[in-house]
């Protein structure tokens, strides 16, 4: 683990410039009629998941170029997780997958994540991939398939989702499918929506009252003519027919290029059925790029909205990402740093004279407050946030100088043929 006289003396050594940068800003905020303590107390409230195959190198379909010190298991994950919070101390829960980080005890578990200061968020089940000696093949679909033997297989590894994440103390269950279809053709459009629904609606009945059902739409891909659950449309169709603890979750990645993200947000939240959010950033599709690397004004127009109904932050948040070609412990925590920025910056709209200028229709004035919030820099705030709860001023700097990753290089030789990490 990373210890902490090594964040100590990083911290100590940056104290100096910090304190002088943060009394700046406070100074520059107090101005503006708001205050620096409340938002660095919002931003040490806050606290986004971690997902288990996010700390294993991802890939693409054409090839996955393996990282030193990978972990092996879902003990190897949890460790590197524990070194994310450490740091950061803004990401409090990880979001296992099933079969992915299969146990025999899973109190056990509960226990090893908790020695980490980690506890369980949503629990993810997995019908997109065939496991050795299935009975029956998720090929065609899963929860909407044509055969009666795979949509019953996906609804009892969804059910054993359940009994697991309750076990985990998880208060959610994850559920995304690839059903659709590649042809047109194929199968029935209105037909698969139809089975999906009734696949659904036996996993809905085996909800605990305390947890939700999460459904997560994708447009395409790996269907590519035609997907089940493709929009939010459709996500939402879904959770009205199951009931009130079914919520549409909003993954950033999986929509049509150019999509009003933030409107969706603000329907969902009209509609009472916005689950949560899996963060990552793209360019072109579902890319899983590292949150805020390419669009950090579109993740604080996601926060802004999120801040202007009221009340909404109280959801679930994941980060989902692929880590193909850097260190996946420094895209975590780099991310959860953009995350926490644009959820901070939201927090600095001054909403009072937005709506006002709204009210009169001035435009630019309008704009230009909300650009105000976006363009101030936070950073003191958040390194104020980390290092009054024992994390690090920087993170990646402290990662790198800990040696953590040469020493796991050591200690988890590679294994050959292991497929962790490709989403
Ligand atoms: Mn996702």
């Amino acid at each position: 683990m990373i210890s902490s006289d090594l964040i100590g003396q990083m911290n100590h050594a940056a104290q100096a410039a910090h304190e002088d940068d943060f009394a700046s800003l406070g100074r520059q905020l107090a101005r503006r009629g708001l205050d620096i303590q409340a938002a660095t107390q919002a931003a040490m409230a806050w606290s986004v998941a971690i997902p288990t195959w996010g700390v294993g190198t991802g890939g693409t379909r054409f090839a996955r170029f393996p990282g030193v010190g990978e972990p092996r298991n879902i003990h190897d994950k949890l460790a590197d997780c524990g070194v994310i919070q450490a740091l950061t101390r803004g990401t409090r829960t990880v979001s296992p997958h099933i079969p992915w980080d299969k146990v025999s005890d899973y109190n056990a578990l509960r226990q090893e994540a908790a020695s980490y200061g980690l506890g369980f968020d949503a629990i993810n089940s997995n019908t997109f991939q065939d496991q050795l000696d299935q009975e029956a093949s998720y090929k065609f679909g899963s929860l909407a398939a044509a055969d009666p033997k795979a949509r019953a297989l996906a609804i009892a590894h969804n059910i054993e989702c359940i009994e697991i994440g309750t076990a985990l103390g998880s208060s959610a269950l994850t559920v995304w499918v690839g059903d659709g279809t590649n042809f047109p053709g194929q199968q029935s459009l209105g037909g698969m929506f139809r089975s999906y629904l009734d696949s659904a609606a036996e996993i809905y009945a085996a909800l605990p009252a305390q947890m939700s059902m999460f459904i997560e739409h994708k447009m395409y891909e790996p269907a590519f003519y035609s997907t089940v659950i493709s929009d939010w449309g459709s996500s939402l169709m879904a959770a009205q027919a199951l009931g009130p603890q079914a919520k549409c979750l909003v993954d950033l990645g999986h929509h049509a290029p150019n999509t009003n993200i933030e409107q969706i947000v603000a329907r969902l939240i009209h509609a009472g059925k916005l689950a949560g959010f899996h963060f990552n950033d793209s360019k072109y599709g579902d890319d899983d790029l590292d949150a805020g690397a390419v669009d950090p004004f579109r993740l604080f127009l996601v926060f802004n909205e999120l801040i202007e109904g009221a009340g909404k932050l109280d959801l679930a948040y994941m980060i989902d990402q692929s880590h193909n070609v850097t260190d996946p412990i420094e895209s975590l925590m780099g991310s959860a740093i953009e995350i926490a920025r644009a959820h901070v910056q939201a927090r600095l709209v001054d909403r009072k004279a937005l709506a006002e200028a709204q009210a009169m229709n001035d435009v630019l004035g309008a704009h230009r407050i909300l650009k105000a919030a976006y363009v101030t820099d936070v950073s003191p705030i958040l390194a104020e946030a980390r290092m009054r709860q024992g994390g690090a001023f920087d993170p990646i700097a402290t990662y790198r100088a800990s040696g953590y990753r040469a020493a796991k290089a050591v200690e988890r030789p590679a294994v050959k043929g292991a497929s962790s990490g490709i989403v």
